[in-house]
């Protein structure tokens, strides 16, 4: 259970990895019928994300023993998963955002209704990736519905879905610190911290590391909202590729409005700390998933 690269390598090779998968699904898409709403799907996922969580399954399936690269398709899943969720995030009804990933979001590129079933839409083409990744790994059919409920139960009511819910209805209030860790283990943290569980039942991992890597999992998940919000309130919108200080504009609950940047600076640290401590406290050594934990922190987008 020994990491060998450093976390900028392996996010470099998380995105060109994935990059090609999501690139390879986007072009199936746009084979299909469905005209307007497959390239709607095209231009979702072959926006540029950083990739992180598909970093994060890899990097838990290889501290968990495995090497096929089937793996990607696990990786590509839980990223279908997540631009769902920033297609949502930034309709009308929602954050309202004009821009995502450096370019225009999906209902200002399309319009409402068709990012709306762009979303939708993403998510059975996250299960059909998972599902061809399983057949790619020869995964038992027990494990690959352990690994489809992990993911679908991250993205629903215990967990984005909850999180977007709460963090809607905080607009405007000011919370304490453990409801504001309410919505975002649930918000950001659940995908998260399924994206490392299911990197490591891809590889067979047995409770124990399972467990390591779901404590490592949400204490990264809640380092990475917090260094989210505090790029919203420091930096730029070009830097982003998103509007910066939305947050401020829509008088979100945040790390930043709580705690103050010092503060959410060193919450931050905290929790990357944590999770680190959770994988040793797990007997698990993985130079990588530890310096990715630094990586979640000291991002600069
Ligand atoms: C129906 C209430 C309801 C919800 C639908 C929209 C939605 C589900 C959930 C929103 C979840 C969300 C947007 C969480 C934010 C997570 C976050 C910090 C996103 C930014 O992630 P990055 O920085 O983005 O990894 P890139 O673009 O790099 O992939």
């Amino acid at each position: 259970m020994t990491g060998v690269l450093s976390a900028g390598d392996l996010l470099a090779e998380a995105r060109a990895l994935t990059t090609a998968r999501l690139g390879a699904c986007s072009a199936r898409l746009l084979q299909r019928p469905g005209g307007r709403d497959g390239a709607a799907l095209a231009y979702a996922l072959e926006a540029p994300g950083k990739q992180v969580r598909a970093a994060l399954v890899l990097a838990s399936f290889r501290t968990a023993g495995g090497t096929h690269p089937g793996i990607v398709g696990v990786a590509a899943a839980v990223e279908i998963v997540h631009t769902y969720s920033l297609v949502h995030d930034d309709l009308p009804c929602m954050d309202n955002d004009a821009q995502r990933r450096g370019r225009p979001t999906l209902h200002v590129r399309f319009d409402v209704a068709t990012a709306t079933r762009a979303g939708y839409l993403l998510v059975p083409v996250a299960i059909e990736e998972l599902c061809a990744a399983a057949a790619e790994l020869a995964l038992p059919a027990g494990r690959l519905g352990r690994m489809a409920a992990r993911l679908l139960e991250a993205s629903g009511i215990r967990g984005m879905v909850a999180g977007q819910w709460l963090d809607l209805e905080a607009e405007g209030h000011n919370p304490a610190l453990d409801e504001l860790v309410r919505i975002h283990e649930r918000k950001t943290g659940a995908l998260i911290e399924a994206a490392c569980v299911l990197g490591g039942l891809a590889a067979g991992a047995a409770d124990p590391l399972l467990d390591a890597l779901q404590a490592y999992g949400r204490e990264v998940g809640l380092a990475f909202q917090i260094a989210d919000d505090l790029l919203d309130a420091t930096a730029t919108s070009e830097q982003l590729g998103k509007t910066a200080g939305q947050d401020a504009r829509l008088a979100k609950a945040t790390y930043v409005s709580v705690l103050g940047v010092a503060g959410a600076q060193l919450e931050a640290v905290r929790h990357a700390d944590l999770a680190r401590a959770a994988l040793r406290s797990g007997g698990v050594s993985s130079e990588t998933l530890e310096t990715l934990a630094d990586y979640i922190v000291q991002r600069r987008s």
